[in-house]
């Protein structure tokens, strides 16, 4: 991006490079236009999270990576905006946890999946599923367009992580008794009360972790990474969450003022 509109040293310089990411990858194809507005609405609760990764998050990705690493068959959905902000971390986790990548859309425009494919196949992914629409089958209880799934993916899976997910979808896959880990910044969103393991966190901040806890928890025994899972409560993950954004936000009452001086 050209530096005289998005100088270095602008104190919002990483927000607004990410915001950027999005829309060209809206130009692109890559982000359905409704990204956009998704995204703006991810900024907001990032903003009263304190833009920055804390304990919960970190507790809720070590489940999540736990969980992927015991699983059979486990499975990461791709959307447009997790494509356009974090395409090497994305395939870097899919390596890191063994599960490929499923191009999974809300928003079928025609070329998204193309484009979408390309931008993942520059990052260096060789496992993409979901790329051939004539060959999907649909995912029963789900009218959306995310119910066509890729026979050798979603559809089989035991385990599927939905990186900003609208919220149909993970209710319908819990229907179907799928473990379902989900990030979202919105800690009551639909998705984030249906999932298992719900990752409070900007997704930006949030794969590159998760590609680090990997490469640790991958040379644990399975029961260990089970005891993880087991020991995880998303009920109580949510609601520390909660008691999270509103300490926060009681802070910024003095805090906010500080850039003043
Ligand atoms: O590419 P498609 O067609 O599959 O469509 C993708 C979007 C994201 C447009 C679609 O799934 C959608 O409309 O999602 P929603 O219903 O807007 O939900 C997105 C959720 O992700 C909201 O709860 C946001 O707060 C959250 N979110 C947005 N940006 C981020 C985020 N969570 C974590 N990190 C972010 N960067």
């Amino acid at each position: 991006m050209n530096e005289r509109i998005l100088p270095k040293d602008h104190p919002r310089y990483e927000s607004l490079k990410y915001r950027h990411k999005i829309i060209e990858g809206m130009k692109k194809l890559v982000v359905a236009e409704a990204g956009l507005i998704a995204h703006g609405r991810g900024e907001c609760y990032d903003y009263i999270l304190g833009e920055r990764t804390n304990k919960l998050a970190i507790n809720a990705m070590r489940a999540a990576v736990a969980l992927l690493l015991i699983s059979k068959n486990p499975i990461i959905s791709v959307n447009g905006n997790v494509a356009a902000l974090v395409p090497k971390e994305l395939v870097e986790l899919s390596e890191a946890v063994n599960a490929p990548l499923e191009i999974n859309l809300f928003y079928r425009k025609a070329g998204r999946v193309d484009a979408i494919t390309t931008v993942l196949k520059n990052a260096g992914a060789s496992n993409i599923l979901g790329m051939d629409e004539s060959k999907m089958v649909e995912i029963e209880e789900l009218s959306s367009n995310r119910r066509l799934v890729d026979p050798k993916g979603i559809k089989i899976a035991d385990a599927v992580f939905v990186p900003l997910e609208d919220g149909d979808r993970t209710e319908a896959l819990k229907r179907l008794n799928r473990n379902v880990i989900a990030v979202d910044l919105n800690p009551i969103s639909r998705t984030a009360i249906w999932a298992d393991i719900t990752i409070v966190d900007n997704i930006i901040r949030v794969l590159p972790e998760m590609v680090k806890i990997a490469s640790n928890l991958k040379k644990r025994p399975k029961e260990q990474l089970k005891k993880i899972v087991d020991d995880f409560d998303n009920k109580k993950n949510i609601q520390d969450a909660l008691d999270l954004i509103k300490d926060y936000v009681e802070s910024q009452k003095e805090e906010a003022f500080k850039i003043l001086k």
